[in-house]
């Protein structure tokens, strides 16, 4: 097995990483020594565009070192994590280089969120700290960090009674540990699992790949500047091609602050922007805003548009508006990356989420059995191969129902797959709400719904929307004490500690809940109900 240093993680079996190491989707390559090789190669050409602060590769890899001697210094040992909670900045790319040169796991957690998940990240993944900004978008990180038990708190600002990021700083001659390249190189968040959120090792051998195979299929050359318009810690941003595979071909990353059509536009036009990736929303935004922006977006070449459902009428509309070839990606932080290519017919890349990014990637999909449906008929994709996790970290009761006995991920999405390898997303299987491509695992909700003194039952679905795809359905049955306003319940969510973005977006009250035959409550059943407007 693959993956050593860290206990809790399932490497993938000895003669698959042998098979992958053989085929050269896994080079034995370390993101530590990488970016100080890019160092090397493309030197004083900017890798790094953050406000007016322009980073050159040679100084990128200098602030790595020094940033690395800093964390050993502090204790920061190889296999370490670190939940990582920073908005788009500079300092996230160097702290990311910085704890791969000493083979420290930074723990991906969003700006969004709060106590309760930052908490069960730090418990869950035993971090030994914590990197957060002072304040961003009006929120005081230092007040959360107060709530979580960690032992160094880093922050980039002003550090109030914690440790500032900036002092971070040791000999940058200092000799690194050497890291393993099949040891965990980050540890993701995932939206699909049943209960609360998961986490996902990355090796850098897989993850090295992931971003190279995905800079590839994106023809990505050193002339490219990707914008980072989605919030960094996502997979999407981050390594498909994302900022990876943005800096392994010399090419130059620029930091949206965020991620409005508006500051979009400004930076496309300041920053000869060639690429970015949205979801959804964002996508339909921009192209309903491009006609009212008088910046010139003419050096966009390609939008990259996933993590939920794009429709084929947005897709068409894209390249008119925007004046860009429009590309989907259907992926998940767990591994499988799907794109539709730059030969793929107009009709694929509208009507498609895209073909499976490696040659070694495997793909199943199947009946409630677990047998082969027809082929084009829809069931659930499985898949396993070169960038795909054999198993969430510390999970072993999860992973023996989450994995087939020969090492396929059940990916929850329902799906048909053409001739041609094309698969199209046609529902999910599993209890997660795509709220506008961040996932909210029902379950997660329902328990904290269910610690409101007014709700006896709870039950979180998602109901079709316009412009979210779905939005976040709480639906109750009350105690005796009443049922809470939605204002109330999500007050006390917010108390709980719950990020915004989970927090349901409408209530409906029940005396009761529809049950399936074997008494478990039916979502399909509900959701009905809701949509047509009648009580199920
Ligand atoms: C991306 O990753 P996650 O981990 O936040 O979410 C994965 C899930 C998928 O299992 C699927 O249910 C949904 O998000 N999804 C899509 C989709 N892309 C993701 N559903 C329909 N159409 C699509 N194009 O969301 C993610 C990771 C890497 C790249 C892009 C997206």
């Amino acid at each position: 097995m693959t993956g050593a240093l860290i206990d809790g993680v399932v490497g993938w079996p000895a003669t698959a990483a042998a098979e992958y190491r053989a085929r050269g989707y896994w080079c034995g390559e370390t993101f530590g020594q990488l970016s100080r090789n890019w160092a090397k190669w493309y030197g004083e050409s900017t890798a790094v565009v953050s406000g007016p602060e322009r980073v050159s590769y040679r100084e990128l890899d200098q602030r790595a070192d020094v940033l690395a001697a800093g964390l050993l210094d502090r204790g920061v040992r190889p296999g370490d994590r670190i939940v990582v909670q920073l908005p788009n900045i500079t300092e996230f790319v160097v702290l990311f280089f910085a704890m791969a040169r000493i083979g420290a796991i930074p723990v991906m957690a969003l700006p969004a969120h709060r106590r309760s998940e930052i908490a069960h990240l730090a418990t869950l993944s035993k971090a030994v700290g914590y990197v957060i900004p002072d304040v961003h978008q009006g929120f005081d990180y230092r007040t959360l960090a107060a709530e979580i038990d960690v032992r160094n708190v880093f922050v980039v600002g002003d550090p109030g009674p914690y440790t500032a990021f900036a002092s971070l700083a040791g000999d940058p001659d200092r000799v690194m540990p050497v890291v393993d390249p099949s040891s965990v190189a980050v540890l993701l968040i995932s939206g699909g699992t049943t209960g609360r959120p998961k986490l996902i090792p990355r090796t850098h051998d897989d993850y090295v790949y992931n971003a190279r195979a995905s800079a590839d299929v994106c023809e990505l050359t050193d002339s490219d500047r990707y914008l980072v318009t989605l919030p960094i810690a996502h997979n999407f941003p981050l390594a498909c091609p994302g900022i990876l595979g943005t800096l392994g071909v010399g090419a130059t990353v620029v930091m949206a602050p965020a991620p409005s059509a508006e500051v979009g536009f400004a930076l496309v036009e300041q920053e000869k922007i060639t690429v970015t990736a949205l979801v959804p929303p964002l996508a339909r935004m921009w192209a309903d805003e491009a006609g009212y922006s008088a910046a010139d977006k003419s050096s966009l070449r390609l939008l990259q548009v996933g993590g939920a459902k794009l429709d084929a009428d947005l897709a068409r509309q894209i390249p008119k508006t925007l004046g860009c070839r429009v590309q989907q990606v259907f992926g998940m932080a767990e591994g499988l990356l799907n794109y539709t290519r730059p030969d793929d017919s107009a009709d694929l890349v509208q009507t498609t989420q895209g073909r499976p990014l490696s040659p070694a990637d495997e793909v199943r999909v199947v009946d409630a059995n677990g047998d082969d449906v027809a082929p084009g008929e829809v069931g659930e994709l499985l898949t396993r191969g070169p960038y795909t996790l054999r198993g969430y970290y510390r999970a072993t009761e999860y992973n023996a129902t989450a994995f087939t006995p020969d090492g396929f991920f059940c990916t929850g999405d329902l799906v048909r797959q053409l001739p041609s390898g094309h698969l199209v997303v046609e529902g999910r299987i599993k209890d997660v709400i795509n709220r506008g491509g961040e996932k909210v695992p029902a379950g997660e909700l329902e328990d904290l719904l269910l610690t409101h003194p007014g709700v006896a039952q709870a039950a979180a679905v998602g109901l079709p929307d316009d412009t979210l795809g779905e939005l976040v359905c709480a639906v109750i049955v009350p105690t005796q004490a009443g049922p809470p306003k939605l204002k109330e319940l999500k007050a006390h969510l917010t108390e709980q500690g719950l990020a915004r973005f989970k927090q349901p977006d409408k209530l409906v009250v029940l005396d009761e809940l529809p049950l399936t035959a074997v008494g478990k409550i039916s979502k399909r059943d509900l959701v009905n109900g809701l949509t047509k407007g009648a009580n199920p």
